[in-house]
């Protein structure tokens, strides 16, 4: 089936969604940053077209800041770190020669960039050192600025949308990454951009899952389709694929329950979910996001590499940005899984996330 290949911006018209509710927790006012989304996509060009660009709401300056901020905010503890070893390692020396790349080697490995970005990086920072010198720290963070975001674009897939509603995305990966969470700031935000959406609560294994994502719809003022505890996800599944294409919701985001890619049982589960979905669906699930917390480091991307080759993953949540000094990770997944991250997770509440930029992220790394 066709798909419609869209920037980062999953902005519609709003007669999709219908007006704004301004008694609504998800009034556009309480999420200032989504209006910069068209500033802060890289893709101008594949922008929505059936979006008039009089509709559209003017942005007001500062929102394009106000997202730069909150990525700059979430990667306070890795940045504070990795400059400060970055600059420990320019001042040792006035040119950088390969001795200063090799600790610049270090500073990265500690930041969690992983051993093949890290070697790659620092082999093309010699080679441009032997070409034609690299005259100091201004430049050297300059070019690792190149070289770390040259990381994150070889990934960068634009996201396709289908072009028949609805568009389903599921939401997989082990015990209390976040799935839940980010099912929920994800319903408010796509709700939040006027689009209409629909939970499914596909973790009926572990206790109280149900009514934690209850809890999350309500908030975000969004409907929710749930069996009882113990019962089928497929079926729940099933009656949300169905309830989806019988209202014309846009998007559909399914919560799924933790689960290790050992556990051969769960993982057969996650497949019928998919059969499920696609035959009510052609093409669903349309994306299926791997939930990763940012704080398991190495740890977690080992777990992610076995999960990715099992469950069709098309592209990485990564949660608890805030939480960690290690924010480097989002390298060695676009390296080591061929991966884009696609959203952040950068807090507990619902506006606590962004979708993800490899320019801000960069920048906010090495201001
Ligand atoms: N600081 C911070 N905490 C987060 C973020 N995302 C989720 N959390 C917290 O992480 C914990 C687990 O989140 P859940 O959404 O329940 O995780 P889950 O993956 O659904 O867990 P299971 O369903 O048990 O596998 C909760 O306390 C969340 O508030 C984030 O981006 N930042
Ligand atoms: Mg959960």
């Amino acid at each position: 089936m066709g798909l419609r290949v869209d920037s980062i911006n999953r902005q519609t018209s709003t007669a999709a969604g219908g007006p704004w509710n301004p008694g609504s927790p998800v009034h556009p006012l309480n999420y200032p940053y989504l209006m910069a989304f068209s500033l802060f996509g890289k893709r101008p060009a594949d922008t929505d077209p059936e979006t008039p660009p009089a509709e559209a709401p003017e942005p007001k300056l500062g929102f394009f800041d106000r997202m730069q901020d909150r990525m700059k905010q979430a990667v306070t503890r890795t940045r504070d770190t990795f400059s400060e070893s970055i600059s420990s390692v320019i001042a040792l020396t006035r040119e950088i020669d390969f001795a200063a790349l090799d600790k610049l080697a270090a500073v990265l490995l500690s930041a969690d960039i992983g051993s093949a970005t890290t070697s790659r990086i620092i082999e093309n920072l010699k080679q441009r050192a032997l070409r034609q010198g690299i005259e100091g720290g201004a430049e050297l963070r300059r070019l690792l600025k190149l070289e770390l975001r040259a990381v994150l674009d070889r990934v960068a897939v634009p996201v396709r949308h289908p072009e028949t509603p609805p568009e389903v995305i599921m939401m997989v990966g082990v015990n209390g990454t976040g799935k839940t969470t980010t099912s929920g700031k994800l319903a408010a935000l796509f709700s939040a951009q006027g689009q209409s959406v629909l939970l499914c609560a596909a973790d009926t294994f572990r206790a109280a899952a149900i009514e934690q994502l209850e809890v999350w719809a309500s908030r975000s003022n969004v409907p929710i389709i749930k069996t009882k505890q113990g019962g089928d996800p497929s079926a729940a599944l099933y009656d949300a694929c169905a309830a989806a294409r019988s209202r014309g919701t846009q998007v559909l985001i399914v919560d799924t329950a933790g689960r290790l890619h050992t556990k051969t049982d769960l993982m057969k589960e996650l497949d019928k979910m998919r059969r499920t979905a696609e035959k009510l669906v052609p093409g669903a699930p349309h994306q299926t996001l791997l939930v990763m917390d940012a704080t398991t480091g190495q740890n977690g991307l080992t777990q992610a590499r076995l999960f990715t080759e099992a469950a069709r993953v098309t592209g990485i949540v990564l949660t608890k940005l805030d939480g960690t000094a290690k924010g480097g990770i989002v390298l060695a997944i676009a390296t080591e899984l061929n991966l884009p991250v696609v959203y952040a997770g950068i807090g507990e509440k619902m506006e606590d996330i962004l979708p993800f930029d490899s320019d801000s992220f960069v920048d906010s790394l090495l201001e």
